[in-house]
């Protein structure tokens, strides 16, 4: 681990009113020394005002903070410019404190040294991310959670009994002669199933946290013609998608990102589904067919105008089979009357389909209750997220799973007495994969993994 002084500008490089240089390492303050002028001295903890001096000329007015080790964000010495926020004078500083002994820091590396400094776990810094790139109020709320070290001390009080249970085993398996405190089957059976139950109840809480982290992906499909791209495009309030009459315009999945309240709908508009000659329609038909893998909720319109076919019942049941999320919308509602959407309900509803709406698109008519629709569906309000853990990294639950498959392998193997270093070795392996997620027993490509996603000054 590299411990030399790095730098790097912490704020988004835009016309703003101040701009932050952050420096960290053993020569934060030897450097700062040499660039700034002041009256006053630098002490832990204050800031104070002077100017950045380069060949006795000053560059800026500026105000400098010093955090001495190991009270500091990286646990190192550092030292923070706010400058004005001008692109050239932030970069100009940049530049001096890069010519005066710092190197420019990698992204990630002021939180990786906090990391590696112990004033974080893994989990911290991964909700360090996670705050920055938050998309909604209820995600900045989760990875705040996370900050603070929900997540670190459940997976480390996890772990501890665990590594109590294992000390408790492997006493009778070093000393078997001693009949102290005799390893009881049942009890360690039990033990196990209640951490088994624990640790799924914070896997079940992803796939919620997975929507409010990564968004809904929402796939509209229909036959051509039926106002699949006129439906993107009111959703994302411009136009995305070409509109025409032409049956078969759309050929490529066209991809938006839409807030509905709290929830971000990644959302695809598709090919229209139809069997067809044209070699770049099939292959748009081929790539609509292959998202259903990776969608949540699939909006299936119907035109009004036209009667529902063997080949739509088939593809919505080949949706439904999917496990996926179904929203039927009956289109062109202005060019029929009004009683035929009641015939798509009583066909629709033969055929187990719930969720039926009306719609005209040219109207604007039916757009409010489609939202509301998904907003019950993958509602977010009714977690409690002061008080509860959720976790949204897929980090988190891959780990997660891995220490349950091996504590129930370990619970297997408790029938007989002979297996107890077996179940050791299992109850061993899930502790390790419970270290990983906090970042004790991991491997340093992980670590660097992590951090290449951070942003450059973080
Ligand atoms: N009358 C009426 N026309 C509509 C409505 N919604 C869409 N249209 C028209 O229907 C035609 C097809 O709309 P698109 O949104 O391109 O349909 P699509 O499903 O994306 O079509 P493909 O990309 O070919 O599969 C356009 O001329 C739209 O203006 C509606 O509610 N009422
Ligand atoms: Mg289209």
């Amino acid at each position: 681990m590299s411990t030399d002084t790095i730098a790097a500008i912490g704020t988004a490089l835009s016309n703003s009113g101040i701009s932050i240089i952050r420096i960290s390492g053993r020569d934060s303050l030897a450097l700062i020394d040499k660039i700034f002028k002041s009256n006053q001295s630098l002490e832990p903890n204050k800031i104070i005002f002077g100017k950045i001096v380069k060949n006795e000329k000053k560059l800026d007015n500026v105000l400098v903070s010093y955090f001495k080790s190991p009270k500091s964000y990286t646990g190192e010495d550092v030292c923070e410019i706010n400058c004005h926020g001008g692109n050239e004078i932030t970069r100009e500083i940049l530049e001096l404190v890069l010519e005066n002994g710092a190197r420019i820091a990698t992204p990630g590396e002021f939180s990786k040294r906090a990391f590696i400094n112990g004033k974080m776990d893994l989990t911290q810094s991964e909700a360090v991310i996670n705050l920055i790139n938050a998309k909604t109020r209820i995600e900045s709320r989760i990875a705040s959670k996370q900050l603070d070290g929900n997540l670190y001390s459940k997976i480390k009080e996890l772990r501890e009994e665990l590594v109590e249970l294992l000390a408790h085993i492997e006493v009778s398996i070093d000393y078997p002669e001693y009949d102290y405190e005799e390893v009881e089957p049942i009890k360690v059976k039990e033990l196990l199933y209640k951490k088994i139950e624990e640790i799924q109840k914070i896997i079940d809480t992803y796939e919620q946290g997975r929507i409010i982290k990564n968004g809904v992906n929402v796939a509209i499909l229909g036959r051509p013609n039926v106002g699949k791209s006129s439906l993107l495009n009111k959703l994302a309030e411009y136009e995305k998608a070409i509109v025409t009459d032409i049956p078969g315009t759309t050929r490529d999945i066209v991809e938006e990102s839409i807030n509905i309240g709290d929830i971000i709908l990644n959302v695809f508009d598709t090919a229209g589904i139809r069997e067809t000659e044209d070699i770049v329609e099939k292959i748009g038909v081929e790539k609509t067919l292959k998202k259903l893998d990776e969608v949540d909720l699939v909006i299936y319109i119907l035109n009004a105008e036209e009667k529902v076919e063997l080949k739509d019942f088939e593809l919505i049941a080949k949706i439904k089979n999917k496990g996926i999320k179904l929203i039927v919308v009956i289109n062109k509602m202005d060019r029929v009357e009004k009683s035929i959407f009641d015939t798509f309900m009583l066909q629709l509803k033969e055929n187990n389909i719930e969720t039926i709406l009306p719609m005209s698109l040219i109207n604007d008519d039916g757009i409010e209750e489609l939202k509301n629709e998904i907003v019950t569906l993958f509602h977010t309000n009714d977690f409690d997220y002061e008080h509860e853990l959720m976790i949204t990294n897929v980090r988190h639950k891959d780990l997660l799973k891995k220490a349950i498959h091996f504590l129930k392998n370990a619970s297997k193997s408790i029938n007989s007495i002979e297996s107890i270093d077996i179940i050791s070795i299992h109850v061993k392996n899930a502790t390790r994969f419970l270290g990983e997620i906090i970042g004790e027993d991991v491997s340093v490509d992980v670590v660097n993994k992590i951090f290449e996603k951070f942003c450059l000054g973080k």
